[in-house]
């Protein structure tokens, strides 16, 4: 499921208990109104069942933090839109000699760290 109100079955722009409460309405054979099933399986697991319920209440009061059959989601945090990251401005104007004075060349190379990319023996 990709819906963008995915678990949000009454279309009110939130997840919340009434959702839980309507997808259990739907699996007893109820006919809730307002009720989209194409945002009703949270736990992707391709039926509309009691489970989607009772995930949708743990969802609500916190113990779940994600509905596993969504990929998006109203309800807390973010507004959906993408974040645009700032422009990258790689100005930075530093001599490390003003802060630090001068600092004698190094007369070891230690490679016994892992991760290690590249050494640095000479041009100090
Ligand atoms: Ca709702
Ligand atoms: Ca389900």
């Amino acid at each position: 499921m990709f819906s963008a109100t995915c678990g949000d079955v009454n279309s009110s722009g939130a997840i919340d208990i009434v959702d839980a409460l309507l997808i259990a309405q739907y699996y007893v054979g109820l006919n809730p109104s307002n009720f989209d099933s194409a945002a009703a399986d949270v736990n992707g697991d391709s039926g509309i069942d009691i489970m989607d319920a009772l995930l949708m209440v743990q969802y609500y009061v916190g113990l779940v933090d994600s509905l596993p059959g969504c990929s998006q989601m109203p309800g807390p945090g973010g507004d959906g839109d993408p974040y645009t990251w700032p422009v990258y401005s790689p100005g930075l104007d530093y001599n490390f000699r003003d802060e630090f004075g001068d600092i004698a060349m190094p007369t070891q190379v230690l490679n016994d760290c892992s991760g290690i990319a590249g050494t640095q023996s000479q041009e100090w």
